[in-house]
């Protein structure tokens, strides 16, 4: 059967079952001050999220919750009076314990949680582990986006965040740490420290919107978000380390170096030799070219050492132009940066893969049973602000193409199919010549 046969019958078949399509539910939670503030610069650029700030310092709570979009939840009031934890993570911890319930209501059927949290002070770090727990019993797929304090700050903050890595990694699956140490590669060491910080926030708020755009830009379906699970989830031992980035750039620079920028994020400790998966999302204007999309995604994937499971998104916007933004998240990266702990947790990881790597090689990437989940919870009553997301998502739908290496995935949407202008003629034009993964086609 062809590849386009197969993609057609994808389609009948979800059409005849009628299986309700629901897009992925994902919650970015801050916790503590750095991670508050992380979140609250994302949630105005972001239509499609629930957000959340967890924080023991009720007054920061309160001036990030000013944003409709974002819950706050001020936690451990009988513990820390509601003034933070004046850098204690057992208060922390305590404080998240006193009101977990309340925590749990945030972290109930979302898909994806995504926490962040500047580490080496008390909430953030006491917190995270428990908050983790809590939201792993939920059902969710856990993705830590951590900072580690500067050096100047000293050895006690240091210890403080790398203790917390430790407690929290067992209940994430993708873990990403950057050291606020690395801002100094892209600014002077005399600015002014909140300058400093402002550099890094905005490049993880960047790559954080660059993630959940191609999560809900490939139009995902059930069937896709078992493939965002395959990349993100950790089944076997310690969390996965990631990559995350988002860059814009312009065509004329050439794919070459779109892509070294995408991959050279100089915030980070680690690179994405060898990855065990990858998610990447290529925008680009009405006149992106074939050419163009094939170039980057060769690119990016001789970047990862040829091994990985790769999922590309490919997605048109007018305002681009000539312009293209490439967001790639990458699971399974190498490092030999962080604590001896983490290199421990890495040597256990790579016995364990040495085993069941032959069988898992074997099972079906998708399984039906996890569908029927999503099912069951898509008929569940909506809540307020999930409604406004979705009536937002309504007026956002473009068309576009999942491709990964080893197949080939289409969600042609309705208005794909009975074209009314000109533009979305030529759009359907370009899709087709999309349906084949770029980086496995040649071109004259
Ligand atoms: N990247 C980044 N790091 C920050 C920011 N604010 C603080 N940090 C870092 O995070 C560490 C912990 O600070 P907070 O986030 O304020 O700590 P907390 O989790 O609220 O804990 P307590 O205030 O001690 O209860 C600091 O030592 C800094 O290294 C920020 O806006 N951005
Ligand atoms: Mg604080």
């Amino acid at each position: 059967m062809s590849k386009q046969q197969k993609i057609i019958k994808t389609k009948k078949k979800r059409e005849s079952e009628e299986e309700p399509i629901r897009e992925i539910k994902i919650r970015v939670v801050g916790v503590g001050g750095g991670g508050g503030l992380i979140v609250s610069s994302i949630s105005s650029s972001l239509k499609k999220v629930l957000f959340a700030v967890l924080n023991t310092d009720s007054r920061a709570v309160n001036e990030v919750a000013k944003e409709k979009k974002i819950k706050g939840l001020s936690f451990g009031g009988q513990v820390t009076g509601g003034l933070g934890t004046g850098m204690n993570p057992e208060l922390g911890k305590k404080a998240a314990e006193e009101d977990i319930e309340e925590a749990r209501a945030i972290f109930k059927d979302q898909d994806i949680i995504i926490f962040v949290s500047s580490l080496g002070g008390g909430t953030g770090s006491g917190a995270l582990p428990v908050f983790a727990s809590c939201a792993k019993e939920e059902g969710a797929l856990v993705y830590g986006v951590f900072t580690l304090p500067f050096s100047f700050e000293g050895d006690k903050k240091m210890n403080i965040a790398k203790k917390a890595v430790k407690e929290t990694s067992p209940f994430l699956d993708a873990i990403t740490i950057l050291p606020n140490e690395k801002i100094f590669e892209l600014v002077d060491k005399n600015t002014p420290l909140k300058e400093a910080l402002a550099v890094m926030n905005k490049n993880l708020a960047e790559s954080l919107e660059g993630l959940v755009e191609t999560i809900y830009d490939t139009g995902l379906i059930n069937i896709d978000f078992a493939d965002v699970r395959t990349v993100l989830e950790n089944k076997k031992g310690p969390r996965k380390i990631t990559y995350l980035n988002t860059i814009e750039g312009n065509l004329d620079d050439g794919a070459k170096e779109i892509v070294r920028r995408v991959v050279t994020n100089p915030l980070y400790p680690y690179t994405i030799s060898n990855v065990k998966g990858m998610l990447f999302n290529i925008t680009g204007g009405r006149d992106i070219g074939l050419t163009d999309i094939s170039s980057i995604s060769e690119n990016i994937y001789e970047y990862t050492g040829g091994d990985a499971k790769v999922i590309l998104g490919i997605k048109q916007k007018t305002k681009y132009k000539d312009k293209v933004r490439v967001s790639i998240l990458a699971t399974g990266c190498e490092t030999d940066f962080f604590a001896e702990e983490l290199t421990e947790e890495k040597e256990k990881e790579e016995k364990k893969e040495e085993e069941p790597k032959k069988e898992e090689k074997k099972k079906p990437k998708r399984k039906a049973k996890k569908t029927k989940t999503k099912t069951k919870k898509n008929k569940e009553p909506k809540k307020e602000e999930e409604k406004e997301i979705e009536e937002s998502e309504k007026k956002n739908k473009d068309e576009i193409t999942v491709m990964s290496k080893e197949e080939v995935v289409y969600q042609p949407e309705e208005k794909a199919e009975n074209p009314e202008d000109d533009q979305e003629k030529e759009i359907l034009e370009e899709e087709k010549k999309w349906e084949k993964p770029s980086f496995l086609r040649r071109f004259k």
